[in-house]
């Protein structure tokens, strides 16, 4: 019973028994080998706590047994269970987390690079081509790639349990892990190293695309020109007031680096670092209203009249 109740808990979109790609794989396999050796010391132990309670009501020993009665067999039998063989268990257990790890780190060759910087508290990601997006990483199926990870402030860690184990991301450094996905879907991770107030709500996922190469060639494109009256003054608004000074919206004269880049933006299925589905009503309170979806974030809250706001929001969902 306690055993399904544990279980409930290891299934979902965040588990590690649930591997889409080889490291993730490695580090299931690892865990259900600990886990069945577990299973099997502890069956043990318990058949043997069974077997001397029963003897011992049987030829009626006290508690008060002296040392100089227990048999040579038993004093070999406690050196070898209790010693000899968890010795040999542990260091069975240890090489093959060795082996794991040095495979885990091995450098595959990948045709593609994403450098990926951890922000409190979301994720940016640079392609090669100089596509640069927030929170969504897409990625090649059935294909290795590799990711630099940084990052811009505190310590923060990107973790994807069905992908591949976490890995820091340290100020000053540039981490690397190589990671493939074996099947298509959208992976979730989340920061895994405490980073402050909005930790918990640092998420972000990998995207696993068979369509990547037209993916990665439509967020190559600039931002979309505003062709309706609402959109072109939508773009007015944006570039009047403060949105410029953090966001960058390639082909405009937006190139600020402080926020996500906004080029795409409708292209994604969530925002702010995953915190809410990509809905206009959500944008809209991302506006008003920042602090009241993630206390703390970077973004300070825009006052706008009704009607820049409708042309400000016409304008960011046309950004496909
Ligand atoms: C002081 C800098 C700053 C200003 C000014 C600012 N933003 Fe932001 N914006 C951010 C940061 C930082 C984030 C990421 C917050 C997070 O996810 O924790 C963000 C996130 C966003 C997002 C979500 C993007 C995503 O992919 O998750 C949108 C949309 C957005 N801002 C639009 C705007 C608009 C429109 C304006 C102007 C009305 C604006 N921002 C003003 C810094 C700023
Ligand atoms: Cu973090």
């Amino acid at each position: 019973m306690v055993l399904i109740f544990g279980m409930t808990a290891c299934s979902g979109p965040m588990s590690i028994m649930d591997p889409a790609g080889p490291g993730a794989s490695r580090v299931a396999r690892l865990w259900w080998l600990i886990f069945w050796i577990s299973i099997i010391v502890m069956l043990v132990v318990l058949v043997l706590l069974v077997y001397s309670l029963r003897t011992r009501r049987k030829t009626g020993a006290n508690s008060e047994g002296n040392p100089e009665d227990v048999p040579a067999w038993g004093i070999r039998f406690v050196a070898i269970s209790g010693f000899v063989i968890p010795v040999i268990v542990l260091i069975v257990v240890l090489g093959i987390s060795l082996f794991d790890l040095a495979a885990l780190g091995k450098d595959q060759n990948s045709q593609l690079r994403i450098e990926v910087t951890g922000h409190m508290w979301w994720w940016e990601a640079r392609y090669p081509n100089g596509v640069v997006t927030a929170n969504e990483i897409h990625i090649p199926v059935g294909e290795p790639v590799e990711f630099s990870l940084e990052t811009a402030d505190v310590i923060h860690s990107f973790w994807i349990p069905s992908l591949f184990p976490k890995k820091d991301m340290i100020p000053g450094r540039a981490n690397t892990l190589t990671m493939e996905a074996s099947k298509p879907g959208r992976y979730q991770g989340i920061c895994s190293e405490f980073c402050g107030l909005q930790h918990a709500n640092m998420g972000m996922y990998v995207v696993a695309d068979v369509n990547f190469t037209e993916w990665l060639a439509n967020q190559e494109l600039p931002a979309l020109k505003p062709s309706s009256n609402t959109t072109k003054s939508g773009l007015e608004v944006f570039l009047g007031s403060t949105c410029i000074g953090c966001h960058t919206i390639r082909g405009t004269a937006a190139d600020s680096t402080i926020g996500p880049d906004l080029t795409h933006v409708a292209d994604r299925e969530t925002l702010f670092a995953a915190r809410v589905d990509n809905t206009r009503a959500n944008l809209k309170a991302i506006i008003i209203d920042p602090q009241g979806i993630k206390p703390g974030a970077a973004m300070p809250p825009t006052t706008l009249t009704d009607a820049d706001l409708e042309s400000l929001l016409d304008y960011l969902e046309s950004l496909r």
